[in-house]
């Protein structure tokens, strides 16, 4: 069954399970957790530049999915909590970076202004600095009830997924391929894969992790997270075209004004949206080893298509 979700988002929906509900409940508590996470300091300002965007809103999928997966693999909510948060920190300081007028030079993000536009860039930097130092703190010194080699796993796994083999380098790629629309559609997977799909696959993996997963659970939920990271960034350039700004909470369009190659514009849009639907059907696939608790998971994954933001 189909029903409408918040923002008129369709999402699946089976008797005993509400992709709507599930977001909503575990969005409240990410959103007070990160609100808990950071407390104004001295000096005051670089404080509230990190909290002005770790607290802008967006969807909080990643923390959800950490939380998710923790739960799936037999832990609790207080063991992924911090972790959680750690991971919204790192995706929050990579869109004040990638909003910066030397990276993808953006004004607005989340439906506000961008923190440079509020705090100036100098600012900005530093917020993007001290909310991704503060990550790694936080996961090391909030994390309960988990053995130490798997608190040291996950920030082992942190520590690549922003550096030269993810964030960083995929944003590197990023920026040369501007310019370039004749790019092939396995170069712009390997962009995509270290720029958006290396944080949503740590975001799943960690949660295993710190759960105690077995490598065999741990492998499945990797080819799950890496499936739904291509489907999203294939919706995500899908959106930059057919989306308003009011919708994407940014100015829309920036892909094609940058002259990029994008999903669509090697496939199309169709062929696109099929594209990302066979990447989710595979992702489902890898959990068919799951009962009834992996349906958050699942329902997710199809979420994943049909966002309108
Ligand atoms: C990590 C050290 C370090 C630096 C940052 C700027 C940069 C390097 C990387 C760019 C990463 C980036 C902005 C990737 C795009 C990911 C993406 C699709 C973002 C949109 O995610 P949503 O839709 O946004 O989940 P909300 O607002 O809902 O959280």
């Amino acid at each position: 069954m189909v029903t409408r979700g918040e923002q008129g988002v369709e999402v699946r929906k089976n008797e005993s399970f509400s992709l709507a509900s599930y977001l909503e409940e575990k969005r409240l508590i990410v959103e007070s957790a990160l609100d808990s996470s950071l407390v104004i300091g001295n000096p005051a300002k670089i404080y509230e530049a990190m909290r002005y965007s770790l607290l802008a809103g967006g969807k909080r999928l990643r923390p959800i999915l950490c939380l998710a997966t923790c739960e799936l693999m037999g832990g609790s909510l207080e063991m992924a909590l911090p972790t959680a948060c750690a991971l919204e920190m790192i995706h929050t300081m990579s869109l004040i970076h990638d909003d910066l007028p030397a990276m993808d030079n953006d004004d607005y993000r989340r439906g506000k202004l961008t923190n440079h536009k509020v705090f100036g860039e100098d600012i900005a930097i530093l917020a993007g600095d001290g909310l991704l130092a503060y990550a790694f703190e936080y996961v090391a010194t909030q994390t309960r009830n988990v053995p130490p080699l798997q608190i040291l796993e996950v920030i082992a796994r942190l520590g690549r997924t922003v550096g030269a083999a993810g964030l960083v380098g995929g944003q590197v790629l990023d920026l040369e391929s501007a310019g370039k629309p004749d790019i092939s559609a396995e170069t712009l997977g390997f962009i995509h894969t270290q720029k958006t799909g290396a944080l949503l696959e740590t975001s799943v993996v960690s949660g295993a992790v710190l759960a105690g997963a077995k490598a065999e659970d741990i492998a499945k939920l990797a080819r799950y997270a890496q499936n739904i990271g291509l489907a999203f960034q294939i919706i995500d350039d899908v959106l930059d075209i057919t989306a308003t700004k009011e919708e994407l909470g940014k100015t829309a369009g920036k892909d094609l004004q940058a002259q990029k190659a994008t999903y669509p514009s090697l496939w199309g849009i169709e062929e696109s949206r099929q594209q990302a639907q066979q990447l989710i059907d595979s992702a489902i696939g890898e959990l068919s080893g799951y009962d009834e608790a992996a349906e958050p998971l699942r329902a997710i994954a199809e979420y994943i298509v049909n966002r309108k933001n």
